[in-house]
């Protein structure tokens, strides 16, 4: 496909062959970087070697976009302020069908390509599942041939870097740009102006209607960075922008010419703060006034990119709706209805009604949470400061909505209450979740049964309101990144046996289903699993010194640490397999190998004591003689797209044990799930579906479900009752209480303990027996080695659900009315 297009002749930018990637190669050594093969760095030579790759992008990108416009195709625009994209290398490598011959051609020059993949720092624009979800959706978009663009902020610090230093979370700054971005295009041509603050007026204008205006601002300059995002194989090349803050005036001069030279550089670096950090919260709403302003700048800046695109396309306003769609990650872009409105009502002179029209029938919402905490509100006096049009806009919206509302319900003011934007507290509130409902023509959630949870609790009036708004698309994730590029091995098997069309169709890895019942093929299935085992096992010795029986069940929770995810069921179930050892040191258990990894946020107290304790549960299991090899835990520190990477084809046991009804979807479970890990988990999120794909005994699954959660909730729930009950849990809070885990820090857990016998508000004590029964059904049905690997193809053939490009074929069909028709 690439390789036969023509673009051209062949020059030292085109050339696919081995020949062509050293010509580049080394020209880019020489030409861009002024180095040679003596003076470069092995950093240099990554640099090199992306550039080379990068070359081979421009072509492609410059013709799907000439295309585009050409054909004046709808376009989606995908507004996120969160793209955790991991490496750029490996994956444009494998996208171009360049692999092979810049493998060779590095090999010729004395390299291993391997070791080059490795020098490139994770973007890691993103905190977890929702940025990655975005990086897996820009990747099925573009392989899909949609012509979208990716919106967001060029932060210059991402998720930070984590260290486990003495047991517990130290963060560190992730300059990730420290040493230049092979991958972006600076657009100084396309910067745009932001507005702050300023005050809000209406006048009339010379032909004496009334007109709103928004004056004496402070302004921000945003300048867009390009990063090319490749399709797979189909010479596709669509663009994330990611915007950058920077001062308006390079120094503002009235403080300069003054002599205050300090305060004109103070208000400069104050400005340029906005793209400065990622907030590195995941599932939490802190609410912070620069956040706010982070919210605000990238939306702004790409709805004033969407309007300048648009009117070279296309002259009339109200066709916007038709040539664009805007889908909102979350709340945290809403901020954009407002400001489609004041481009539209002050800036084109367009009636509210028709403005309106334009705004509900652009925007769609997708809702990642129903986490209390995290559905962001502003405080109406700091939106009144930094946006006081917008504060003026979203009352006109909410006075005419809910005069609508109070039409279909007459008297009944709860519900107007409830329904409106404004939150009447002691401080009032908008409330960014309602505005995005109000002000998009579609809202979904992000699993079947999150959407349910949509629908009867959160926004359960605005379902009854407008029934028709509301729909689910369950995620999903990228196969090209998660199994073809993460899993080589498994990969190759797969093609083997039945070709490479599960590259864009996963559904494909169905055939495999026959496979099941020869021998031959298990066996390879095995041993590929076994290779990919010994592999981590030796990453681990690498970077924790911790030896590992590669032979054990590789039994894996990896995922952001939050009280509701249960890192602390994981530990108490552990711990119970430790005690039990302990008791009696010939029990016949099954050998484990329990691997953690997760970031938590640097202000989340629980969280981050939930490290110490796992790490002080490693510290004594591992060094536990008596324990031998039958029991390790290892924490894995640093958890990002490309320790994911190596982490998923290792793993045998996906742990997915969220509180049923809190997690939306989960999307590491489908990482699992097509790597051919067998599931223990909740019904809860993804895992329900999951369920549903493999069948029940190809899935353990155990706990309170979701509406038994409600009811125990409502009906008063008393963890104590289960602990007395459970003599395992019961033993595991006497060896906390002793400070056993603690014996240096007393009381260190007391904490935890607190939590758990004072409400334990996710119900950890009341699902641990249920698990760890659960945990022995797995130790037994894991001794039964045909039958597990049989379970283990079974989880990977029927993943082909889980593909992001199903999910994106929803999205793109459904709601952005731009539906591809695929070859099957
Ligand atoms: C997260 C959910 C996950 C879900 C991802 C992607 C937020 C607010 N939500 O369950 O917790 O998989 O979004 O949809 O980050």
């Amino acid at each position: 496909m690439s390789q036969k297009k023509d673009f051209g002749p062949s020059t030292i930018f085109k050339d696919m062959t081995k020949k062509g990637m050293i010509l580049s190669f080394t020209a880019n050594r020489e030409y861009s970087l002024a180095k040679d093969r003596y003076t470069a760095t092995l950093y240099d030579d990554f640099f090199a070697t992306s550039i080379a790759v990068r070359d081979r992008l421009v072509e492609r990108w410059i013709s799907t976009q000439q295309r585009y416009h050409n054909e004046n195709r709808k376009r989606v625009y995908y507004f996120s302020m969160e793209f955790l994209i991991g490496r750029l290398l490996g994956n444009n490598l494998m996208n171009l069908g360049l692999w092979e011959a810049t493998n060779d051609a590095l090999k010729d020059v004395g390299l291993e390509l391997g070791q080059i993949r490795d020098c490139e720092a994770d973007a890691g624009l993103g905190n977890a599942g929702l940025g990655r979800l975005a990086a897996c959706y820009l990747d099925s978009m573009a392989t899909l041939g949609i012509p979208a663009h990716g919106y967001g902020i060029r932060y210059e610090y991402g998720i930070f870097n984590q260290k486990i230093i003495n047991g517990a979370q130290v963060e560190f700054p992730d300059e990730w740009l420290s040493r230049g971005n092979p991958w972006e295009f600076q657009r100084p041509e396309y910067a745009v102006k932001v507005h702050f603050y300023g005050r809000a007026y209406i006048d009339k204008d010379d032909d004496g209607s009334l007109r709103a205006h928004w004056a004496d601002t402070d302004d921000v300059v945003a300048m867009p960075y390009d990063m090319p995002i490749s399709g797979y194989k189909n010479d596709v090349v669509n663009t994330l922008r990611l915007w950058s803050a920077k001062s308006s005036e390079e120094f503002d001069l009235s403080y300069f010419n003054d002599g205050d030279y300090e305060r004109a550089v103070y208000d400069k670096v104050l400005t340029e703060n906005i793209s400065k950090v990622l907030y590195p919260n995941d599932n939490l709403s802190q609410g912070r006034e620069l956040r706010l302003k982070q919210e605000y700048f990238f939306t702004a800046a790409s709805l004033a990119d969407i309007v300048r695109r648009f009117k070279m396309e296309n002259k009339d306003l109200r066709e916007i709706p038709k040539k664009v769609a805007i889908q909102l990650n979350d709340t945290h872009p809403a901020i954009a209805i407002p400001e489609l409105m004041r481009i539209l009502v002050d800036a084109e002179r367009l009636d509210w009604d028709t403005a309106w029209d334009i705004t509900v029938n652009t925007f769609a919402y997708t809702n990642h949470t129903v986490m209390p905490e995290a559905i962001e509100t502003w405080p109406v006096p700091m939106m009144e400061k930094i946006l006081p049009r917008h504060l003026q806009i979203i009352y006109e919206i909410n006075y005419r909505f809910l005069k609508e509302v109070a039409i279909s319900f007459p008297g009944d003011n709860d519900r107007l209450r409830r329904m409106s934007i404004i939150e009447e507290s002691d401080i009032k509130r908008v409330r960014m979740g309602n505005l995005s409902v109000i002000g998009s023509h579609s809202v979904n959630g992000v699993s079947a049964l999150h959407s349910q949870l949509l629908k009867s609790n959160l926004f359960k009036d605005f379902y009854e309101f407008t029934p028709e708004k509301f729909t689910n698309v369950t995620n999903g994730i990228t196969q090209r990144r998660w199994l073809m590029k993460a899993n080589v091995k498994q990969s190759d098997l797969i093609t083997d046996v039945i070709g490479d069309g599960w590259a864009t169709d996963l559904n494909k890895l169905e055939l495999l289903l026959p496979c099941r019942d020869d021998a031959s093929f298990r066996k390879k299935w095995s041993a590929v699993k076994d290779g990919n085992k010994k592999e981590l096992a030796s990453y681990i010795k690498k970077v924790s010194g911790i030896s590992i029986d590669h032979n054990s069940l590789f039994d894996i929770q990896v995922k952001r640490i939050h009280e509701y995810k249960r890192q602390l069921l994981f530990a108490f179930y552990i711990l119970s397999q430790y005690l039990k050892l302990k008791s009696d040191p010939k029990a016949d258990i099954l050998p484990r190998t329990f691997i953690l990894s997760g970031k938590a946020a640097p202000g989340y107290y629980m969280a981050k004591l939930i490290i110490r304790f796992v790490s002080a549960v490693a510290e004594v299991v591992n060094k536990d003689r008596a324990i031998g090899d039958r029991l390790k835990v290892v924490f894995l520190e640093n958890y990002r797209v490309s320790l994911a990477e190596r982490i998923f084809p290792a793993s045998e046991l996906s742990e997915q044990i969220s509180t049923a009804g809190t997690e939306a979807s989960g999307t590491g479970c489908m990482k699992f799930m097509v790597n051919g890990a067998v599931t223990i988990g909740t019904m809860d999120g993804a895992n329900i579906e999951i369920a549903k794909a493999v069948g029940k005994e190809n899935i353990f699954t155990f706990g309170l479900k979701s509406d038994e959660i409600q009811a125990l909730r409502s009906n008063g729930y008393n963890p104590r009752e289960y602990i007395e009950r459970s003599s395992a849990l019961s033993d595991v809070f006497r060896l906390i209480q002793a400070n056993f885990l603690s014996p240096v820090d007393f009381g260190l857990f007391e904490p935890l303990i607190r939590s758990l016998l004072n409400g334990d508000y996710f119900f950890v004590c009341a699902d641990f027996d249920a698990y760890c029964e659960k945990q022995n059904e797995v130790s037994r049905a894991y001794l039964d080695r045909d039958r597990w690997i049989k379970r283990s193809i079974t989880n990977a053939a029927k993943s082909g659900y889980f593909s992001s490009d199903r999910a994106v074929e929803e999205y793109a069909g459904d709601i952005w009315g731009v539906p591809v028709k695929r070859a099957k």
